[in-house]
């Protein structure tokens, strides 16, 4: 499947839109999908940008349903069983398989004829230090010393036509690798893609653990290796018919001012921009009529936040279960919280201590120990989805006095609850709203007569209700 096949599947199970009418890329653009996202519309397709000859595809990710169509799942699929599923599939993971060219090459630029002008890229809030092609864009890169491949979704902001400014936060992989590119004294080779199987957008999203490549994660999900061919310039390895294919390389010593963007927890981290690592573009190469594709992040719920409470989930779901820990019913992280602020993890209790470990287990694995701050824990009665079930327990199972507060942690520099130059570090809550395991007595839970309910139902219409 590839970006041109999941339009045709959306447009067929009616989820998407053909926006007809000229619409501007500076503002108007974005401004028409953050409102349709706002609103759980359908995906968009703006035929007509002005300026420009190329369609724009916007909002892929705004409902369940349509996750559910990249995971090849039915549509009415909910968050949690996606995550489930995802789960499930990328137990065995399945490594790409090169081939010799593909649609990506049809059109191929270097040297003079580069130019990143060339496409509608979305100007999204007035605020916004400029125009940002990456927002769905994936940037593959290659750790140095292992050849361990990463595909990480990092924002892209139109320099020039050359240059593309990057925010590789402290400790993301592609910032990893650059340490060690920085150590080597030699830039680092990247290659960018836009569009593709939208698949490469959930992974470039998805929180992996280090180490581990997106690529087999892909191919896991797929149940089939996915195919990728060589960057002209770069030994970099690229879905064959994504739209866009960008290759470039960092300079770990060289800055330019980035930012600031409209970002997923609905502000602006920085005040004005911030120097920050550029890619410096060798070589462009696109399909015919390439279509671009972007997303607006801002505050939630939209698009973004629905990608992440996916990815982030079933990340965190994975790696609780990698860490063997028993009786894990269901982890959802809430898109309202960019689905990695706040956890509820719903446990079967084996032995006392049991909904401690898992709590204390979250903060721990990967996707946790970043920015992860309020972790839930409910007893497995309550679906964590169900948030007034979720309250309920947080009011009658829960108590303050076994909370558990941790001071010091890796935070985002993102957190607008933190002070703008005090925001490396965070503190954690763990929210025990479990019924102890150990208590010999435990609260006695109201439940009606099954039998009376029984007859009760026979006569509801009879009762006038
Ligand atoms: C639209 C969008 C924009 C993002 N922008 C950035 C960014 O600029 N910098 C960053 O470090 N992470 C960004 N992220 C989050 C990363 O995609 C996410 O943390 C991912 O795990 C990074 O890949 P990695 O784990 O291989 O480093 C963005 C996510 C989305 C959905
Ligand atoms: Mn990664």
């Amino acid at each position: 499947m590839d970006l041109r096949d999941f339009i045709e599947k959306c447009e067929g199970a009616g989820e998407l839109k053909r926006i007809k009418v000229e619409v501007d890329w500076n503002l108007e653009m974005s401004h028409i999908a953050k409102l349709n996202e706002e609103r759980g519309g359908p995906a968009l397709l703006f035929e007509k940008v002005k300026d420009y000859p190329n369609q724009v595809l916007s909002s892929v990710c705004t409902t369940t349903s349509r996750l559910a169509l990249i995971m090849d799942m039915p549509k009415n699929t909910s968050l949690v069983e996606l995550m489930r599923e995802w789960v499930k599939r990328t137990v065995n993971k399945i490594p790409p398989k090169w081939v010799a060219s593909g649609p990506c090459k049809e059109n191929v630029m270097k040297g003079d004829q580069i130019n990143l002008l060339k496409f509608p890229v979305p100007k999204c809030f007035p605020r916004d230090g400029g125009r940002y092609l990456g927002t769905t864009a994936y940037t593959v890169s290659k750790d140095p010393e292992t050849g361990w491949l990463n595909i990480g979704v990092y924002r892209l902001q139109l320099l020039d036509e050359k240059n593309l400014g990057t925010q590789f936060i402290k400790g993301k992989h592609a910032d990893l690798m650059l340490q060690k590119y920085r150590a080597l004294k030699k830039p680092m080779p990247v290659i960018v893609g836009i569009g593709g199987d939208p698949l490469f957008f959930l992974m470039g999203a998805a929180r992996l653990p280090a180490f581990e490549s997106e690529f087999d994660f892909a191919g896991a999900i797929r149940g089939r290796p996915v195919e990728v061919v060589k960057g002209e310039t770069v030994d970099l390895p690229i879905p064959s018919d994504a739209e866009i294919v960008i290759e470039g390389e960092v300079d770990p010593e060289a800055t330019k001012p980035e930012g600031p963007l409209g970002e997923y927890t609905g502000y602006y981290s920085g005040i004005g921009s911030t120097p920050r690592s550029f890619i410096k573009v060798n070589c462009i190469t696109h399909r015919n009529n390439p279509i671009f594709w972007f997303t607006t992040v801002g505050r939630a719920v939209t698009d973004t936040h629905m990608t992440m409470a996916l990815g982030y989930g079933a990340t965190l779901w994975q790696e609780l279960e990698a860490m063997r820990i028993p009786g894990i019913k269901a982890v959802y992280c809430p898109p309202e919280g960019a689905g990695r602020f706040i956890a509820i993890i719903a446990v079967k209790q084996m032995y006392p201590g049991h909904a401690n470990q898992v709590g204390t287990a979250a903060i721990s694995t990967e996707m946790g120990a970043y920015g992860l701050k309020t972790v839930i824990v409910v007893d497995e009665d309550i679906d964590p989805w169900d948030l007034p079930r979720v309250l309920w327990a947080l009011s009658f199972r829960f108590q303050p006095s076994r909370a558990q507060i941790i001071d010091r942690g890796r935070s985002t520099p993102l957190d607008p609850s933190l002070a703008i130059d005090q925001r490396d570090i965070t503190s954690r809550i763990i929210m025990d709203a479990t019924i102890p395991f150990e208590w010999k007595e435990k609260p006695v839970l109201i439940e009606l007569d099954p039998e009376i309910v029984k007859k009760v139902k026979a006569k509801w219409s009879e009762l006038g209700l």
